[in-house]
């Protein structure tokens, strides 16, 4: 592995595997935001180190806005949320979500990448990607979901328990350090308390376990953000919501990035549209990213076959 080009700027607690891989981090300044990683499991990264316009997060919110109202079929407006009552009317399962449907003040948008340019620059953004390879590995990070949370007044939420979980929690124990999945909350509106900020609790990566309860919700704060602010976390840091008691809206994007050997949640390597890949900022690290030439998982026999000499 190559040597870091600047060890004297490496905190002597870098282990020596992350701090091979802090260049990137090390260019773009981000080294207060990799120790708040080691020590929380989260950090928030304002729009003057992402670099990304707040203009850029006013178009997102048109977007979903209007995205929202088709399919959803009712007018939906950051002050008031769906101008309509809104119902699931299906019994399909939505895991961390209340069993009483009516409860459900939220849905995803999902596969972004597919919607629009500006949503395949969000999720290549080059300080959520240095990041996100500090904690899953340079060359294994890979795409692993693209979806817009879009939520409303109500007080329920996630319930008691805030659903608090680990991302990761589908990879069996024990954890290592290394994170299987990490993610970022992109803020489209400001995270408040009341709003219905994230929940998370601080340095709960380092039991490399999934949320004991109720000590997980004991200790859970608050994550309050201004709009256009983006939350980076480690795939075991127990987080969840608080319910928004205000009225009014909370969007955000989660752009959720694994390791290659685990599971994607949407399926990019078939499915994607390679003509959009070419059309965003960086399109190699977009195609690295979807894995689109990664040698597993092979649809056809990939290893050379011995033949008798003649
Ligand atoms: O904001 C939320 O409701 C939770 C987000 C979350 O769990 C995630 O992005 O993994
Ligand atoms: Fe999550």
């Amino acid at each position: 592995m190559a040597e870091p080009t600047q060890t004297n700027t490496t905190p002597q607690t870098m282990p020596t595997t992350h701090a091979t891989r802090s260049q990137a981090i090390v260019e773009l300044g981000l080294e207060q935001y990799i120790m708040q990683l080691e020590v929380d499991g989260l950090c928030v990264v304002p729009p003057e180190v992402h670099g990304v316009p707040l203009s850029a997060f006013d178009d997102m919110v048109e977007f979903l806005l209007a995205k929202s109202e088709e399919l959803v079929g009712c007018e939906f407006s950051l002050d008031l949320g769906p101008h309509a009552e809104v119902s699931f009317g299906t019994s399909q399962r939505r895991s961390g979500l209340a069993e009483d449907q009516s409860k459900i003040t939220q849905f995803l948008i999902q596969q972004l990448c597919s919607e629009h340019r500006m949503f395949r620059d969000l999720a290549i953004n080059p300080v959520a990607v240095a990041l996100m390879r500090h904690m899953i590995g340079a060359k294994a990070t890979r795409f692993s979901s693209n979806n817009s949370f879009v939520k409303w007044q109500g007080d329920f939420g996630y319930g008691p328990s805030l659903g608090l979980h680990a991302d990761q929690t589908a990879v069996p124990l024990p954890w290592g350090r290394t994170a299987l999945t990490a993610n970022t909350n992109w803020c489209l509106t400001d995270y408040t308390f009341e709003g219905g900020a994230f929940a998370y609790v601080p340095g709960s990566h380092r039991y490399a376990s999934r949320p004991q309860f109720p000590m997980a919700v004991q200790r859970a704060v608050p994550v309050e953000a201004p709009k256009g602010s983006v939350i980076v976390f480690h795939g075991a840091t127990w987080h969840g919501a608080f319910p928004r008691k205000i009225p009014g809206m909370r969007i955000s994007i989660a752009n959720y990035y694994r390791h290659l050997m685990v599971t994607s949640q949407e399926e990019y390597r078939n499915s994607f549209d390679r003509r959009l890949a070419e059309d965003c900022d960086d399109p190699e690290l977009f195609k690295t990213l979807g894995g689109f030439a990664d040698e597993f998982p092979y649809a056809q026999p990939s290893q050379p076959i011995p033949r008798v000499v003649p």
